[in-house]
């Protein structure tokens, strides 16, 4: 395998993530790491081995040696920094949402289409062996002609006025948070799985916190649950903290799911549930390797993930026999594994999402966003994956 040599910018949750399943793969080196919190970057460089660390990420780019980037930032930074990237001649793995608009998107993907650089928005949840196996089924047709799409994406860290991160302040986050952030995970699976497009949606967003008390120093995601409230400054929150979405989906399909950030006791719950004229299918992100079927004439079966009983296109997507669960930080692996792969082989149709799915995720966000401020339906733009 080529050995590639690849730079992380930004370091917050998902950043460290990143690092610690791009090296699993043994031949991507974690080169550079860039992030104005100098001290943040040098003491993980050290961790993870990383030969440069850079406050600027554009000092990175002009390096000939760096193949690959990870954009792991907070959201408004991905536009700039993916532009910038691809035009230095680097591939890019972009953290969902790729954009904070459509409109940055749609350049984006065009971009990247003609720089025909390796790009790819970060739905890893796709990427789970139990919503493969889903996906098989509703390709197989197991589940019959599917009726219903429903479910939940569920959180309950930003229950309390007191937890803070980037994503409160619209500035960094872009103008949903919610939707953008959680929502737009539930809709790439849901379609990925069903292989249906989302045609039509009608949204309402609440934000029950219009204030928030912001600590004085920074906060790590999901961290702030453990802050005590002694420094805060109270300020205005124009992002939501629940969105509900009715959809149409595929030519006759229906569906809702609700996204929220203060469901109390749901720490990451990404819950999707398909119903076909012959048989349903469910699963929680909360018990990753189970996977419950359910019959209308005979008993209900919950399966276990092992990779003999998975079907022959779920099973590449399982590494550990039966019984050793595989769960958030190994899709990353896989998607990374993927991705990397496609750099060895230009030929190679990607098989992970591009800024194409990221642009059509913010498509369906700009719809529900309408939606709820006009209270009417609003049908979602067909998919149009760039412009040129
Ligand atoms: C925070 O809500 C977050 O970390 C998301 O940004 C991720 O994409 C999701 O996987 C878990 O929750």
């Amino acid at each position: 395998m080529k050995q590639f040599r690849t730079a992380l910018f930004g370091t917050g949750f998902v950043g460290r993530v990143h690092l610690e399943a791009i090296r699993r793969l043994g031949y991507v080196q974690v080169y550079a790491i860039g992030e104005p919190q100098i001290e943040k970057a040098r003491s993980l460089a050290r961790e993870f081995g990383a030969e440069k660390v850079e406050a600027d990420y554009r000092k990175i780019l002009e390096d000939p040696a760096v193949d690959a980037v990870h954009i792991c930032t907070p959201n408004a930074l991905h536009f700039p920094i993916a532009q910038d990237s691809l035009q230095a001649g680097k591939h890019v793995i972009c953290e969902k949402p790729l954009a904070t608009s459509v409109e940055e998107a749609r350049q984006l993907t065009a971009l990247a289409r003609r720089t025909g650089l390796r790009n790819a928005t970060f739905h890893n949840l796709r990427f789970y062996p139990m919503v493969q196996q889903m996906r098989r089924m509703c390709e197989e047709g197991d589940l019959g002609e599917i009726l219903v799409v429903q479910g939940t994406y569920s959180q309950d860290w930003l229950l309390y006025d007191t937890d803070w991160n980037w994503r409160l302040d619209s500035k960094h986050n872009g103008p949903s948070r919610c939707l953008a952030d959680i929502g737009s995970h539930w809709c790439d699976m849901a379609e990925h799985v069903t292989g249906l497009r989302i045609t039509s949606v009608s949204a309402d967003l609440q934000t029950f916190h219009t204030t928030r008390k912001r600590p004085k120093g920074p906060v790590e995601t999901f961290a702030g649950k453990m802050l005590t409230p002694e420094d805060y400054v109270e300020v205005p929150i124009d992002t939501e903290d629940f969105g509900a979405v009715v959809f149409r989906m595929g030519a006759r399909a229906r569906g809702a799911f609700t996204a929220s950030q203060v469901s109390a006791g749901r720490k990451n719950r990404l819950n999707l549930e398909i119903y076909g004229a012959a048989g349903g299918v469910a699963w929680d992100q909360e018990r990753p390797d189970e996977l419950w079927m359910g019959h209308r004439n005979s008993a209900n079966r919950v399966m276990l993930k092992d990779p003999s009983l998975l079907k022959e296109r779920a099973r590449p997507y399982a590494d550990l026999p039966g019984g050793h669960s595989e769960g958030y930080d190994d899709t990353f692996k896989q998607v990374f594994r993927r991705f990397y792969a496609s750099l060895e082989d230009p030929a190679a149709a990607p098989d992970y999402p591009q800024f194409a799915d990221g642009l059509r995720q913010l498509t369906i966000l700009e719809s529900e966003l309408e939606s709820h401020r006009t209270r009417a339906w609003v049908d979602v733009p067909a998919f149009q994956p760039f412009v040129e």
